[in-house]
């Protein structure tokens, strides 16, 4: 548990990493893609926005420990990127539950991405409140001249959903982890409270997407006049 990484450990994982980057800002270009793709079919798009990341090395190494890497041994670095399947993260952000879906489905479909494994956390929130859809992909990068095949998380959320995530991350964050119960109490209640939000929104959507469709076909009737 107290492997030190060396200079050269953190050089090599740097140079891991880098294919990782490259998945980031490709696959944020290709959903900007969507979001603006459908703005210009429909007046109307399921993403809101995108953001990404790749993981700190702190964060990354403390996961693969966790999942039973042991550092410095063997062929470790392998092994890290074979357990910590968030080394590049994406998150997609929607006004509404039913975009995310859309999104969701949108992203099943394409072919340059593989999706590995979905983690539903609207239909089974987590027990601190947590809700998001979490889609594990493969993706081809080439970086150099080889081909290398990474895993990206992405992460799907509605506006509310991820209001309350990066609060309660930060204050997670705050306590080293151990909320306080009265907080942890707390905080799932504002869970629930923003999710009765998201359904009601969702019941808005729906005039929301009428009115986009009626604009649409007014302004084809004038095109064609
Ligand atoms: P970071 O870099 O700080 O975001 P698994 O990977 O399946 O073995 P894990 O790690 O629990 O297990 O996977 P999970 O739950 O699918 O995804 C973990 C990520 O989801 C977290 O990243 C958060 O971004 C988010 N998440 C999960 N649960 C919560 C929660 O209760 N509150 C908040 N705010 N976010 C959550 P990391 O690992 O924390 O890393």
């Amino acid at each position: 548990k107290n492997y030190m990484p060396s200079k050269g450990d953190f050089e090599k994982l740097a140079r891991m990493k880098a294919p990782y980057q490259q998945t980031i800002d490709e696959l944020k270009v290709k959903l900007k893609g969507i979001k603006y793709g459908c703005l210009q079919e429909n007046g109307y798009t399921p993403i809101e926005f995108v953001v990404g990341r790749v993981k700190s090395t702190e964060s990354m190494l403390k996961k693969a420990e966790s999942k039973g890497v042991q550092l410095g041994a063997g062929n470790w670095i392998d092994e890290v990127e074979k357990q910590v399947k968030d080394i590049a993260g994406l998150r997609l952000v929607s006004r509404y539950i039913e975009d995310l879906r859309e999104a969701q489905e949108i992203l099943s479909q394409r072919e340059d991405i593989v999706v590995e494994e979905v983690k539903d956390y609207i239909t089974i929130p987590k027990d601190s409140g947590y809700r998001s859809i979490h889609m594990i992909v493969r993706y081809p990068t080439y970086h150099g001249a080889a081909k290398k095949e990474v895993f990206c998380e992405i992460q799907l959320r509605t506006l509310a959903m991820n209001f309350w995530a990066t609060n309660e991350h930060e204050l997670r964050y705050k306590y080293d982890q151990k909320l306080p119960d009265d907080m942890r109490a707390e905080l799932r209640k504002a869970a629930d409270s923003a999710h009765e939000l998201d359904l009601q929104m969702d019941q808005f959507r729906r005039e929301i997407r009428e009115a986009h469709e009626l604009n649409k076909q007014i302004a084809l009737s004038n095109e064609v006049k």
